[in-house]
This record gives structure tokens, C-alpha cells and sequence, in this order.
């Protein structure tokens, strides 16, 4: 099984509620503690996240900032109902 399918795998299997109760801090997945999330960290961090990340990148600068972050998460618990 190679990497992109177990991200598939594993995107399919977390149900969606618990992800903003257990979502990674956004300073965790901030690895280089440039105060956003580039794609790489989201994707190593919480790769869901990468699902809605062009939508909840409102300024378009292909980074998450906390509220963006914050946001995607509040997006992705919405999606259950
Ligand atoms: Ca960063
Ligand atoms: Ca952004």
C-alpha cells in the first residue's frame, strides 16, 4: 500500500465529527512556526484538512492562517450532517 492510499484510507476512516475535537493544535502543525500552514504540514498534520484547504484559503496565499485553519475544521464537522 503506498502512502497516498493509506492518506485515502485514513481520510475515509476518522469519522468527521471527531476532528475538531481532536484536531492538532494549529502551533503543532506549524512546524516551521511561520504562523501559517503551508500544504506540506497540513498534509503531514491533518491531511483531511487538505480536502477543503483551496476553499478555507480565502486570500488565496496557498497557506492556512489560525482563523483559515479554524475555519476548515468548522467546515468539515458541517459536512457529517
Ligand atoms: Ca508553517
Ligand atoms: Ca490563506
Amino acid at each position: 500500500m503506498d502512502t497516498k492510499v493509506k492518506v485515502l484510507a485514513a481520510m475515509l476512516l476518522i469519522p468527521v465529527a471527531a476532528l475538531a475535537a481532536e484536531a492538532p493544535d494549529f502551533k503543532t502543525i506549524d512546524k516551521d512556526k511561520d504562523g501559517y500552514l503551508s500544504r506540506d504540514e497540513v498534509r503531514d498534520g491533518i491531511p483531511q484538512v487538505l480536502a477543503v484547504f483551496s476553499r478555507v484559503d480565502i486570500n488565496k496565499d496557498e497557506k492556512l492562517n489560525p482563523a483559515e485553519y479554524e475555519m476548515a475544521l468548522r467546515v468539515l464537522s458541517g459536512q457529517q450532517s
